[in-house]
């Protein structure tokens, strides 16, 4: 039973089970009242030979239905197609009995500044628009009569011709339109139809000139005049006889200063200073007294003061006016002792502001230079205090300090 299940059965036998009366006939390689396939079913055929009466009836009545249906279809779509037919023949035959005449089209107006050539207006017939010279065209060219008794394209216009379109303005002038013409508004210092002549009311020396340090005509400032030019100077300096340069006002030899009493007038370029050199106070036994308006003298040491012997015998001020950005190296200051005694002397930068812009060297057996080594970017104030040792067998005879002070102009002048 359970190999009888498993095995593939063909579509009849349901037929032959619910029809049982009527008798069965198994092809070869099929057997049983069920025709079950014989042996392992590897000779299965379809069993073709083996349909009932009722099925070749029920066969046949399928086969009455569709041909029916089919004939009905087939019938509906000639009915269809015979009407359409005679909606068509009606339909030409309305058309033929009214015969079609052509008629000329409405006469087309002649454009503005234009023209019109050709008077027809008979159907296929072209009428061709020109424009007067200096306007262009915008529309049809042509247009033609059609059939239905319209114009073919559209209506031209003729429009000016921009005469600002070649950019005729030369040096940055501005074109005005106009007709069959332009005008150009010229910037400052051009003139003509096209801007193309330069204007010479005056030439501008500072302005050609002045810029560029080959050409410059001033030191410092350049002022234009009809015709001329004047070089101006800033603030604490006049104007040299060569008419170009610029001269320090020395303020200091004048009463152009402002230093009080007790204030000692200093002049730096394009300015001056009022400086009050002041002794160092009393310390560690060791006291000055001044002896002229830049220099001060040690007091004498008591016995017993190691630090007053050591201390600075003298301290003299310097005040040094300076340009701005001088060419370096530049040997600003020179120091010597007018009592030399003893065999050796040493210099030595001992502190204050701007020593990176300093260097001490020795000139000579008995003289020193304080060099200014990079440029000066001024206004700048700077400040050195330079030693002076003098050694007699290694043993220090006396020390000097000299206190320097650099004013720098903001000017290269
Ligand atoms: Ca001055």
């Amino acid at each position: 039973m359970q190999k009888q299940r498993q095995t593939p059965r063909w579509d009849g036998e349901r037929q032959a089970q619910s029809i049982p009366t009527i008798p069965k006939c198994c092809p070869s390689a099929w057997e049983g009242t069920g025709c079950s396939p014989a042996g392992d079913g590897e000779n299965l055929a379809f069993p073709q030979e083996c349909l009932s009466h009722q099925q070749v009836l029920s066969t046949v009545r399928q086969m009455q239905k569709l041909l029916s249906a089919q004939e009905a279809a087939h019938l509906q779509g000639t009915r269809s197609l015979k009407k359409q037919l005679s909606a068509l023949q009606s339909r030409v035959q309305r058309l033929a009995s009214k015969p079609w005449v052509p008629s000329p089209s409405s006469p087309l107006a002649v454009p503005a500044n234009g023209r019109k050539l050709g008077r027809s207006a008979r159907v296929g017939h072209d009428v061709h628009f020109v424009c007067d010279a200096g306007f262009r065209l915008v529309g049809s060219e042509t247009r033609t009569c059609r059939r239905d008794r319209t114009w073919g394209g559209t209506q031209p216009s003729c429009r000016s011709i921009d005469d600002c379109s070649s950019n005729p303005c030369a040096n940055g002038g501005t074109c005005v339109d106009g007709n069959q013409s332009y005008t150009c508004l010229c910037p400052r210092g051009w003139s003509g139809t096209s801007c193309q002549s330069p204007v010479y009311t005056y030439v501008d020396e500072c302005q050609l000139f002045q810029p560029s340090p080959q050409t410059r005509l001033c030191l410092h400032d350049c002022l234009n005049l009809p015709g001329s030019y004047r070089c101006l100077c800033p603030p604490g300096y006049v104007l040299h006889a060569d008419r170009n340069t610029c001269e320090d006002v020395d303020e200091c030899t004048g009463s152009q200063h402002n230093c009080t009493h007790g204030e000692l007038c200093i002049n730096t370029f394009g300015g001056h200073r009022c400086v009050r050199p002041k002794c160092p106070p009393p310390r560690h036994n060791t006291s000055y007294v001044k002896t002229s308006s830049f220099q001060c003298e040690r007091n004498p040491c008591p016995m017993d003061s190691r630090a007053c012997r050591l201390a600075a015998t003298s301290i003299s001020f310097h005040y040094l006016p300076l340009q701005a950005n001088r060419s370096v190296p530049r040997v600003l200051f020179k120091m010597s002792t007018t009592r030399f005694v003893g065999d050796s002397l040493r210099f030595a930068i001992m502190g204050g502001r701007g020593q990176g812009v300093f260097a001490v060297r020795r000139s000579d057996r008995q003289t020193g230079e304080l060099v200014l080594t990079s440029p000066v970017v001024g206004p700048a104030t700077l400040e050195v205090e330079l030693e002076m040792s003098e050694f007699s067998r290694k043993v220090l005879l006396g020390k000097h300090i000299f206190k320097v002070t650099a004013f720098v102009s903001p000017y290269e002048f």
